[in-house]
């Protein structure tokens, strides 16, 4: 096991960058994560890895933005990683028509910014560090299911088109200067950890605090859409699985099984004993200008190469966030007395 090594990962703040800095701590990595100056406290999800009695003195942070090309540099000299998780990015597709080119910036240019500061440190003595790129399951836009890593990408948003391009930087960069670089395209994959205006991680949080009393109503846009959830958990294994292997590679990472918005609603609100039908409403202001109708992964190279698998099914893993949603109204309720 190693004891030494030392990653960087860009996104610590998120969902995924909290389960993988818990999962690279627990191997004995030292672990920098780049967060971003924000007016209002932003590492919720990391504070039990970097405060009070239980910090973990391997855990560093470091101000950074992908948007700044200094900032990556410097940590990558300050930090000198063996491995690199480039996990940062403007994550919400709807939101990515509203700001597509910012989306563009941050998740597509900059990961040719990222390459290029990776570039400049190795030029310059820094240590050769492995690299891993957080791709999406929307690159594959309207393809037909079971998609995997042959299968065309049509993206469908400028969120899509954006990871596209950063998939299409990493081989480059990968061909052009023999740099150990991997597309992870994993498709989606929640936790208690979700984002509050991810479908799943709404519908999980509604269905708890209607059933607490807390709220009524829940209002959706398409219900319609089939996604391949899984455990988020589980995807960060596979994500540094990727970083071990003796050639760099892309894989697709996925569950195999889908499931409607309509699917997870009836999972969710049995969960807490109620029929979703009398509580949601739809508006057309949830909706997409266009949308990824079926979206199911094929992850068999994944789980022949890698040894990968998920954990958690789809049924596990709607009660698990209902019940962390159950336990956080229950805190609010205390709490307010
Ligand atoms: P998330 O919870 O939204 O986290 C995104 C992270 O990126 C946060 O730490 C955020 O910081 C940071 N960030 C945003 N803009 C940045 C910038 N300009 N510079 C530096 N950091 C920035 O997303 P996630 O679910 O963990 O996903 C991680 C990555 O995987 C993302 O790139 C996402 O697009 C991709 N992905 C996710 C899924 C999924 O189903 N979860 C599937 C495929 C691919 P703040 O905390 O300050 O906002
Ligand atoms: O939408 C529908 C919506 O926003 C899922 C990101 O992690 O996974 C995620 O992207 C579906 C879509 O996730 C609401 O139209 C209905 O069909 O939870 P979502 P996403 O767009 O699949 C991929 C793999 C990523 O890479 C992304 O970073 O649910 N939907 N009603 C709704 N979606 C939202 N957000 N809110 C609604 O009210």
């Amino acid at each position: 096991m190693p004891t030494s090594r030392s990653a960087m990962i860009t996104g610590v703040t998120g969902q995924d960058g909290s389960y993988l800095a818990e999962l690279l701590l627990s191997k004995g990595y030292q672990v920098h994560g780049m967060v971003r100056r924000s007016s209002a406290f932003n590492t919720s999800r990391i504070d039990h890895l970097h405060m009070g009695g239980k910090a973990n003195p391997n855990f560093f942070l470091h101000y950074g933005d992908l948007a700044d090309a200094g900032s990556l540099r410097d940590i990558l000299d300050l930090a000198q990683p063996d491995e690199i998780y480039n996990l940062g990015g403007q994550s919400h597709v709807r939101v990515s028509f509203d700001q597509p080119e910012y989306t563009m910036e941050v998740n597509g240019t900059a990961v040719l910014r990222f390459l290029e500061a990776l570039r400049f440190h190795l030029k310059h003595g820094g240590k050769a560090a492995r690299f891993y790129q957080a791709g999406s399951s929307e690159m594959f836009g309207r393809a037909k299911p079971p998609q995997n890593e042959g299968t065309r990408f049509e993206p469908r948003s400028p969120y899509a088109v954006a990871k596209v391009a950063a998939h299409h930087e990493v081989v480059n960069y990968r061909e052009s200067y023999g740099l150990f670089l991997c597309n992870g395209i994993l498709f989606n994959h929640e936790s208690p950890r979700r984002g509050e205006n991810f479908v799943t991680r709404k519908i999980t949080r509604a269905a708890a605090r209607i059933k607490l009393g807390l709220e009524h109503r829940l209002t959706l846009g398409n219900l319609e859409p089939r996604r391949d959830w899984g455990f988020a958990g589980d995807y960060v294994e596979a994500m540094w699985r990727m970083l071990q292997q003796e050639e760099p590679d892309d894989y697709v990472i996925a569950t195999g099984v889908s499931n409607s918005i309509r699917g997870f609603l009836d999972l969710a609100f049995a969960t807490v004993g109620l029929d979703w039908h009398e509580f949601v409403d739809t508006d057309p202001r949830f909706l997409r200008p266009s949308e990824v109708d079926d979206i199911e992964g094929d992850a068999s190279k994944a789980r022949d190469l890698l040894g990968w698998k998920p954990t958690m099914d789809f049924a596990s893993l709607v009660e698990m966030m209902v019940e962390a949603d159950l336990e956080l109204a229950r805190t609010e309720i205390r709490t307010e007395g």
